[in-house]
């Protein structure tokens, strides 16, 4: 059994899509065919189908570093070998636009989760292949330049009383932020898995501006769309 994502290892597929949103689960299915709903408990909807011929699971993590630590270590355990994430990010190089597409290489680890795992030395980095596989897919697919490089994943998403380190990270040349990627990245590395991510930038995140923050808006639900595409051609090159 996997207790938080409610649903059994022979039902988690090789190769699986994670996004934020069991909404975004929904939106991907229809892009697959034989699609099976398998579990929703919580934040975590399961569903199975083909993409390309081949089997994909496509799974919704939830918000932040803890319930998406959970739901990597469950479908790893249920025995994943590629993960794809597919999400939104706030942009932190100004040459980054609301509705760009950016993939990951590497992720910097401010998730105030994985520390709890292993030490900070250890790097959050995505599989070369499966990165590859992206950029290859995103170059045939999207009309615009995509952007790869190096992430920052943050624990939290409004400010207080401290500041967010997006200003200080990007300056260092982080290209996006957002707070799940080091998390997959350093779990799938401790377990031999692969995994990347992709992104669909919904604001501008250097001085971040929490009233302003709108991801509802058709350009970045196009460039979801498209992220999503790239991901499922990716994971099935
Ligand atoms: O990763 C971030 C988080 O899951 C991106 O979107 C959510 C917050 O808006």
């Amino acid at each position: 059994m996997l207790p938080i994502l409610k649903t059994t290892p022979d039902k988690i597929n090789d190769k699986v899509i994670v996004c934020g949103d069991p909404g975004r689960v929904d939106k991907i299915s229809k892009f697959i065919d034989d699609v099976e709903e398998v579990a929703y408990n919580r934040e975590y909807k399961v569903i199975n189908g083909k993409y390309n011929g081949q089997a994909i699971t496509v799974v919704s993590h939830g918000v932040g570093a803890a319930g998406a630590a959970v739901c990597f270590e469950e479908i790893i355990k249920g025995g994943a070998k590629e993960i794809i994430r597919v999400g939104t990010a706030g942009s932190l190089d100004l040459k980054i636009k609301d509705g760009d597409i950016v993939i990951s290489e590497a992720a910097i680890r401010e998730d105030g989760l994985t520390e709890q795992l292993i030490k900070k030395e250890y790097p959050a980095v995505a599989d070369m292949d499966l990165t590859r596989n992206l950029i290859s897919a995103a170059n045939d697919i999207a009309d615009k330049q995509i952007q790869s490089g190096i992430i920052l994943t943050v624990g939290a998403f409004y400010p207080e009383i401290e500041a967010l380190p997006n200003n200080y990270y990007s300056e260092a040349g982080a290209l996006a932020v957002e707070m799940e990627a080091s998390v997959l990245f350093v779990i799938a590395s401790l377990h031999g898995v692969a995994a990347s991510g992709i992104f669909a930038i919904d604001g501008i995140a250097i001085d971040f501006d929490a009233d302003s923050y709108n991801p509802h808006r058709d350009k970045v639900d196009e460039a979801i769309k498209n992220s999503s595409i790239i991901a499922l051609e990716a994971i099935t090159l």
